[in-house]
């Protein structure tokens, strides 16, 4: 059966769900998106979420048609509609129709859409026994040239670490900057745990601000586990007690082995299993109901 997706201001079949071969987000990738998703009926970080489009359009000079509290209220309808207890939510806003020419200007109003189904998770396995990453071949992007707080359409970047993981024969592939620091995987942050503290990339490296990344930092400081941003080294992340991605989709996952090198003993942290845990309650009590 097929869903409601909202587009453009009004709710249609997904198979009527179709935009121009002129949308700049399909000539360009010119546009921004979010993933979302919702636990329990209630869509998580929804603001936080809310917050990083808006900004992520401004950091593309991309002016949204609708306001951010409408936007909201269209999310949250959306997965409403699609009677859905447990969702995953992309959100899509591109520079719109224009014609065969990079200006921006020439398209008049952006496209928004934003379709609202069922997530696809990492199997419960790799929760378990942990994940095993490559590291991608391909640099990330500088951050001087494309700023990693824009979530934006043009996801070569990733996709190319994503190859590189694919050929590796591992699930994700970390990403390090031109100058050889730990950046992010390709749709995940990173954390290492050392010393019982919490250490991530900062932003400026060339990793997105996540917004599970944050969250991941509040329940620890909860906890009384200290967390920093703080640029790392490859051979830092060999030799860290515990390590693990975040993402919307992928929540908390413990790596165990990275390239050819085990980290710890080769089994998921107990860090990383408590946060695991505190972090699944929070999905399901926290975020705004529909
Ligand atoms: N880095 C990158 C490059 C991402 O794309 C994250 C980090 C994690 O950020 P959040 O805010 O989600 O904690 C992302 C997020 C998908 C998918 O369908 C990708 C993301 C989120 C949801 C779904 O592949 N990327």
């Amino acid at each position: 059966m097929g869903s409601k997706i909202f587009l453009n201001g009004n709710f249609v079949n997904s198979e009527d769900a179709v935009i121009s071969v002129f949308d700049h987000g399909v000539l360009y990738g010119d546009g921004v998106f979010e993933g979302i998703r919702s636990y329990n009926r209630r869509v998580f970080r929804l603001k936080e979420h809310l917050d990083r489009l808006y900004a992520s359009a401004e950091g593309i000079k991309l002016q949204i048609p609708m306001s951010k509290k409408d936007f909201g209220a269209k999310i949250l309808e959306t997965v409403k509609i699609n009677d859905l207890n447990d969702a995953y939510i992309r959100v899509v806003v591109t520079r719109g129709i224009g014609d065969l020419g990079l200006d921006p200007r020439k398209c008049k109003i952006a496209t928004v859409f934003i379709i609202a189904g069922k997530i696809a998770l990492y199997p419960a396995d790799y929760y378990r026994n942990g994940l095993a990453i490559a590291i991608a071949k391909t640099k990330r992007n500088h951050p001087d040239s494309i700023n990693p707080k824009i979530k934006s359409l043009n996801y070569i970047n990733n996709i190319l670490g994503k190859i590189d993981a694919i050929e590796a024969g591992t699930q994700e592939a970390l990403m390090l900057s031109i100058d050889g620091y730990v950046a992010e995987c390709t749709g995940d942050n990173i954390f290492i745990v050392r010393g019982g503290k919490l250490i991530t990339p900062p932003s400026e490296v060339g990793a997105l601000e996540g917004i599970t990344q944050k969250a991941v930092i509040e329940l620890a400081g909860k906890k009384g586990i200290l967390a920093e941003y703080k640029r790392m080294l490859i051979d830092e992340l060999f030799t860290a007690e515990e390590c693990f991605l975040t993402g919307t989709a992928a929540e908390i996952i413990p790596v165990v082995k990275i390239g050819d090198k085990v980290i710890g003993d080769g089994n998921p942290g107990s860090i990383t299993q408590a946060l695991r845990e505190q972090f699944i309650e929070l999905t399901l009590n926290e975020g705004v109901e529909y």
